[in-house]
This record gives structure tokens, C-alpha cells and sequence, in this order.
């Protein structure tokens, strides 16, 4: 129904060159006066391919992401913080039918977007390639990743396409939800016993550089931020949302008596820049691209929740067609 533009992931990149001048000078003029981009306004190939491919990433995080924090569930420690863990890890499945939603108005399906994270041809957030290994990890992700991820989404939902960013909004609300669950749980570690301080810090240590990779390359090494800031998909850069994200998280922690494996970490108070050690990007391009410490783990567990989910799929699909057929 939507089909006209979407090229498939791996064609080419669509030319802006290429398109109608006036109806680009149209859409680039309605950008610019902050309209919203809806699925059956024109829009270049380009931008719907590369809307695609942010949505897709971002609702593929979702279901993956619900993974590491999921097989706390049973261990959390008490009935209060299980409740809350399984509220969360469902708020996470439900963003990813939204952004699923969302990205199927670009005309690519979501049976299409499954099959090519399964098959390893689509990307999802490097930190969920990384086991959780203690309670202190769980802590760690609600608190910073989801701090990292709102500093993100809430720029993003400023952007041009109206479905995107209408989801975003609703995403932002459940996740400032998550954030409150993960610092309850940090908090609770930071002040408790010398053991529960040791496990939270050890999991800091192992997760800031993840936490550094999760905004994505600097800027000089950033493939598409320019083309996305110009069309206002992404609002910030990586380098913006990261400095962001330390200006508010970083003394947050150090309040806590907590440290951060970087010496190098600091405010430059002339600047109002922080500054802080270059995480190792090569990692950063190994994990995204399939050989991090979990991402074999991550995708087998998705293709078996496929594979079980098949039959549901078949009787949704069968009930439909049944629905559709008008009574004789
Ligand atoms: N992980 O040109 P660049 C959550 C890739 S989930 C993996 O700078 P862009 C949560 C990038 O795709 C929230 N790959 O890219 C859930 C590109 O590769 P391709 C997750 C990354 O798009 C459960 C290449 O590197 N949030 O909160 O301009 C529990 C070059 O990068 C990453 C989103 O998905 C990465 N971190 O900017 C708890 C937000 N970074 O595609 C919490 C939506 C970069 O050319 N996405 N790459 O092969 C975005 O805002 C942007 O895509 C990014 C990257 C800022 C992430």
C-alpha cells in the first residue's frame, strides 16, 4: 500500500540527486517550518529508508533489550522489585509493537523486519549484546541505559516523521517509569552493604564503556547523522546526546561515593564540555556487528520465540481472513 520508494535493506542508496527538485524543495520547506512528515505525504527515498532503518533498530532493541533484564524476573530480590522487573520488561516488548507499528507506514513489513534481525542483517543496540550478570547489572541498565535512552528518544520525538515521534512521546513517558524502578534498585545497592556496593560498582565498571558506544560514533565517524539532522529524524548528534547524558548521569553517580573506570573523566568548567578517554570503537563495530559477547545467544533466543509463536501467528491470520469474508 505504501510501496512506492521503500528500497529494500541492502539496494543501494537511494539518490536525493535523483528525486522531483520541486517536490523536494516542497518537503525540505515543510521541514523546515517544523511540519510533520505523515506515511502518505511524498517524501525522498532516502528518507524513508533511513527512517526505516532507525525505526527498525530502535523497535529491534526493544525486544531484544527486554532479554538481559528478563532473566531476572524469577531472582529479583523480593516480591515488590519482581513486580516492578515485570512491569518494566513488558513496557519494553510494548515499545517495540509501537515502533514496529510505526516503521510498518514506511511500507516495509513486520514479518520483513523480524526475519532480517533474526538473520543477522539488521542492527539492534549494542549494550544488549552483554550479559547481566548480577542484580547490580539489572540496576545499571534501568538506571543508566534507560537515562541514556530518554536523552535520546525525547530529542528524537522533536523530529519530522509524526508517527515516529508520536510513538517516542508515549515511550518517554513508561520510560521515565523505568528510570525511577532503576535508581530505586541502584540507590538501594550504593547505600547497602559493603557486598552490594562492590557488585554495583564492579557492574558500573563493566558497563560504562557500553554506556559510552550506546550513543553511537562520534561525530567524525558518524555514517548518517548529517543527512538524518538535515531532515530533523534525529535531532541531536552522538557527541550532543552523550555530552548530555554525562552532564546529568555523571554527578549523579560520583554522589554516591561510586566511580567510573575512566581517570580521564571530568567537566571542563571553561568549556562546559566533559571530557573523557575515546572508548575503543573497534569494539564498538564488533559487538554492533554480531560477534559481542551475547549476540549468538540473543538471536537464538528470539528465532525459538518465532518459531513458537508461528501457530499464534497462523490462527490470528486464519481468524482474519475468516472476519473479512462478508456473511452469506
Ligand atoms: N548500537 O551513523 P551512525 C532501550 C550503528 S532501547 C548499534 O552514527 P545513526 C531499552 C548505526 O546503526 C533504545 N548500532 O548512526 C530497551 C550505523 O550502522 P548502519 C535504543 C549502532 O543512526 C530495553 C553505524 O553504527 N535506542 O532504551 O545516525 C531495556 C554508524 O552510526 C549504535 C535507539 O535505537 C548502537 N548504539 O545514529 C532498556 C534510538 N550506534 O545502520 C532500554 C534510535 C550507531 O549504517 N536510534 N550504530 O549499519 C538512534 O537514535 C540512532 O540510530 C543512533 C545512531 C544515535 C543510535
Amino acid at each position: 500500500m505504501y510501496g512506492g520508494g521503500y528500497v529494500p535493506a541492502g539496494a543501494d542508496e537511494p539518490k536525493v540527486s535523483a528525486e522531483n527538485p520541486e517536490l523536494l524543495a516542497q518537503f525540505e520547506a515543510r521541514i523546515a517550518r517544523g511540519e510533520k512528515i505523515e506515511p502518505r505525504d511524498w517524501m525522498p527515498a532516502a528518507y524513508r529508508k533511513q527512517l526505516i532503518r532507525m525505526i527498525e533498530q530502535h523497535a529491534h532493541s526493544e525486544i531484544i533489550g527486554a532479554l538481559p533484564e528478563g532473566t531476572w524476573i524469577t531472582r529479583a530480590p523480593g516480591f515488590r522489585r519482581k513486580l516492578a522487573l515485570m512491569a518494566k520488561v513488558q513496557d519494553e516488548v510494548g515499545h517495540a509493537q509501537l515502533l514496529y507499528s510505526a516503521a510498518e507506514t514506511l511500507g516495509k513489513s513486520r514479518e520483513d523486519m523480524l526475519n532480517d534481525l533474526i538473520n543477522g542483517k539488521s542492527k539492534y543496540s549494542n549494550v544488549f549484546n552483554y550479559p547481566a550478570e548480577t542484580w547490580a547489572d539489572v540496576a545499571v541498565i534501568g538506571f543508566l541505559i534507560d537515562a541514556a535512552a530518554i536523552v535520546n528518544q525525547v530529542a528524537n520525538s522533536k523530529g519530522s516523521y509524526g508517527p515516529y515521534c508520536r510513538a517516542l512521546e508515549r515511550i518517554c513517558y513508561e520510560e521515565s517509569f523505568h528510570l525511577k524502578q532503576g535508581h530505586s534498585v541502584f540507590v538501594w545497592l550504593a547505600t547497602g552493604t559493603t557486598m552490594q556496593r562492590e557488585m554495583l560498582q564492579s557492574a558500573l565498571n563493566r558497563w560504562w564503556e557500553p554506556i559510552m558506544h550506546f550513543f553511537g560514533p562520534s561525530d567524525t565517524m558518524s555514517q548518517h547523522t548529517e543527512t538524518l539532522m538535515r531532515w530533523k529524524v534525529k535531532m541531536a548528534s552522538n557527541d550532543v546526546m552523550r555530552q548530555q547524558f554525562l552532564n546529568m548521569y555523571v554527578p549523579k553517580i560520583w554522589e554516591l561515593g561510586l566511580s567510573l573506570p575512566d581517570s580521564e573523566l571530568r567537566k571542563d568548567e571553561f568549556t562546559g564540555q566533559w571530557l573523557f578517554t575515546e572508548p575503543n570503537w573497534d569494539t564498538f563495530f564488533q559487538v554492533i556487528n554480531g560477534n559481542g559477547p551475547c549476540n549468538r545467544e540473543r538471536l537464538a533466543v528470539r528465532k525459538i520465540a518465532e518459531e513458537r509463536g508461528a501457530w499464534v501467528r497462523a490462527a490470528l491470520r486464519r481468524a482474519d481472513a475468516r472476519y473479512a469474508t462478508p456473511l452469506a
